[in-house]
């Protein structure tokens, strides 16, 4: 957790270095094999058990007028929000123009009463491992998906489906896969590469993203 922030090119490079070695032994597969579209697929974990449409339940919790847990069909009767943007890992890989879509975070939390106290909003994989977290303001972003569809099907298991995280404006790491569980609360908690030195706010191309134009 050396000099994060301003001036970071050196830093970051050393850094990607060190994300790149810690992908390669548990999932080299991503790194040889480039898939369809320029996508590497990644996880942390060495298998992540496929969760069918039928069964998957997204758990939303915390700072909520009530506690909730979503059926795909529950998500899919909320307002439905598209973002087309590119998608880029911090080690380098980029896929231009991926369509995206599902419901607007905004939304969801508008639909679970979140509570006007709460400043952040964290995100745990069913991986078991993977987790994120954002600040409210973020997390308020029209352009923060609950992902339910991307490249115009379902988010697929490789993906993260059949829910995921997208977050438009930052590096691929925030957007977590096979998403389980959501917890509104009130401190930003350093996810998975984060505890591993990576930027919390990980905007793509500046220092924060406040001036950006969600489409
Ligand atoms: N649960 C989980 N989510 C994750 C990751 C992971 O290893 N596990 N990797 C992150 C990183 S570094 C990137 S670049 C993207 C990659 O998404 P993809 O596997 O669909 O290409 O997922 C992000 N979300
Ligand atoms: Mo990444």
């Amino acid at each position: 957790m050396i000099g994060l922030g301003a001036g970071g090119i050196a830093v970051g490079a050393s850094l990607q270095t060190g994300v790149n070695r810690a992908l390669a032994p548990v999932r080299g597969l991503g790194d040889v094999l480039p898939a369809a579209g320029g996508f590497r697929y990644y996880s942390v974990v060495g298998s992540v058990r496929e969760r069918t449409a039928d069964e998957y339940r997204l758990a939303v919790s915390g700072m909520v007028g009530r506690t909730r847990a979503f059926t795909i069909p529950e998500l899919g009767a909320l307002k439905q929000t598209q973002v087309t943007r590119d998608f880029q890992c911090v080690t380098g890989w980029r896929v231009p123009g991926v369509a995206w879509a599902g419901v607007a975070l905004p939304d969801l939390l508008d639909a679970v009463g979140a509570s006007p106290e709460a400043t952040a909003v964290r995100f745990r994989s069913f991986d078991g491992v993977y987790s994120e977290s954002l600040t409210m303001e973020q997390a308020r972003r029209p352009d923060v998906l609950i992902a339910t569809r991307m490249l115009g099907g379902p988010v697929t298991h490789d993906h993260g489906g059949p829910v995921r995280l997208f977050v438009a404006p930052m590096y691929g790491y925030k957007s977590l896969k096979w998403l389980g569980a959501i917890e509104v609360t009130d401190k930003v908690v350093s996810g998975y590469w984060e505890r591993r030195g990576y930027d919390v706010d990980a905007w793509v191309g500046r220092s924060n993203g406040r001036d950006d134009e969600p489409t």
